[in-house]
């Protein structure tokens, strides 16, 4: 009886909310109804369990819904309609397949992952990678990885799906993870005081963190995705609002996806993640698509 209510009460307000926008999908709505059924059928899959690996499928086709002819607003929309309907794998079940799965890699025969920010490989045990000394030279010895939200946590209340969707979710070091916090992503101009820094070239200056050019294009293209994704779904609660953390800055993310286009390992993932979420991120198959959106439709996402 309580699960018939539940599910009911998802159909119910799915309905509502379609009914009043056509456009932006909302996920309150969608993911409610999507995990009601993942309760009944015992769908290992759904945000409910998390910690349990589903099985991927392989071999997620291109989202045919993008013709060439199609840009601006146009472009925005299609590839909303494409990534919205993905699968939510749940954050306990992300937090274990960043390492293991989806960024796992073998080097000098050992497994392990190569960090954002810092872009040393860190060796694993299962999911647990620890750095060896102080490899990224950041003063801080013996750190440990773990999960970077691109676009922070806090700003969505760390709501699913949003939370444990991996096309915006990168392995770093802890420290500089705590140290960019949820500051949006920005340039240190020369001649600044340098507050924090990586071997790799990530710095902090005050209130700016910039992260080191290697992963520049892969962090454009999370926000560019979790963007198109997330449009009209309240993402921009807390201390920064749309213009601090996402107008301003959308003239450099495109900047950044021209700079550092995705190289072999970030295609790889790529490929992972849409085999465990059912959709990929387009801007990875194809950077000229952020161009094509154009700069002032990319200011009006909200
Ligand atoms: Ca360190
Ligand atoms: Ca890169």
């Amino acid at each position: 009886m309580k699960k018939y209510s539940l599910v009911l009460a998802a159909v119910l307000l799915s309905l509502s909310i379609s009914s009043a926008s056509a456009k932006r999908h909302n996920y309150n709505a969608q993911y409610q109804q999507q995990s009601g059924a993942d309760h009944n059928n015992g769908n290992n899959g759904g945000y409910n369990n998390p910690g349990i690996i589903p099985a991927p499928s392989v071999n997620v086709p291109r989202p045919e819904v993008i013709s060439p002819e199609l840009k601006g607003q146009a472009l925005f929309d299609a590839l909303h309609e494409y990534t919205f309907s993905h699968t939510a794998v749940g954050y306990g079940a992300a937090k274990t397949l960043l390492p293991t799965k989806v960024d796992a890699e073998e080097k000098d025969g050992k497994s392990g992952v190569t960090c954002h920010y810092s872009q040393v490989f860190i060796p694993c045990s299962g999911k647990d990678c620890v750095e060896r000394g102080d490899e990224n030279g950041d003063g801080k010895p013996n750190d440990f990885v773990n999960v970077e939200h691109t676009w922070p946590q806090s700003f969505f209340n760390k709501s699913e799906p949003m939370r444990s969707d991996m096309h915006h979710l990168l392995l770093t070091l802890s420290v500089p993870n705590g140290r960019r916090g949820h500051m949006p992503f920005s340039t240190v101009a020369p001649g600044n005081k340098v507050d924090y820094a990586t071997d790799s070239g990530s710095k902090l200056s005050g209130s700016n963190f910039e992260p080191c050019d290697a992963s520049k294009g892969n962090i454009a293209r999370a926000l560019l995705y979790f963007a198109v994704t997330y449009t009209g779904n309240s993402v921009h609660s807390g201390e920064f609002n749309s213009n601090g953390f996402w107008d301003s800055k959308v003239e450099m993310l495109l900047e950044w996806n021209r700079q550092d286009p995705p190289d072999a390992q970030e295609k790889r993932r790529n490929e992972v993640i849409a085999s465990y979420q059912g959709k990929r991120n387009p801007f990875i198959d194809d950077p000229s698509l952020a161009d094509k959106i154009g700069l002032e439709v990319w200011k009006k996402m909200q």
